[in-house]
């Protein structure tokens, strides 16, 4: 499959890793839109949360804590989770992934 993700995932594509573990990796966006901005990525191909299966549950909940400590080792007391879903969404690259950006404030509606 030619999934740019995968590819980092598979470590055939550099990229500035922050996190790794047998299920997950997260590395520095290539387009920050923040003075911290990261991805957090399951390594198993899923395309977006619009694809996900009831099997996924604990690769989510793994997920969502390892985005909870990386926040909490880069000092972020208040930052934004964000995962684009589908061409409307916003997601350009097809591989489920959560944006975490801290470092500056946000607002709402985001647009
Ligand atoms: P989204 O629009 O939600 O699908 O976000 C995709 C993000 O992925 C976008 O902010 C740029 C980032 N990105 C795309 N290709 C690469 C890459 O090869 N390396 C890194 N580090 N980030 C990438």
């Amino acid at each position: 499959m030619d999934c740019v993700f995968c590819k980092i995932a598979a470590g055939e594509i550099p990229t500035d890793k922050i996190y790794e573990d047998e299920y997950i990796i997260a590395f520095n966006d290539l387009d920050p839109q923040a003075p911290i901005h990261f991805l957090v990525i399951p390594k198993k191909h899923i395309t977006s949360l619009a694809t996900l299966d009831e099997s996924d549950s604990e690769l989510i909940a793994k997920i969502m804590l390892a985005i909870k400590k990386l926040a909490a080792d880069n000092n972020l007391e208040g930052y934004r989770v964000v995962t684009n879903i589908g061409e409307d969404g916003g997601q350009t690259v097809p591989h489920l992934h959560f944006h975490v950006l801290g470092g500056r404030a946000f607002h709402w509606p985001a647009g």
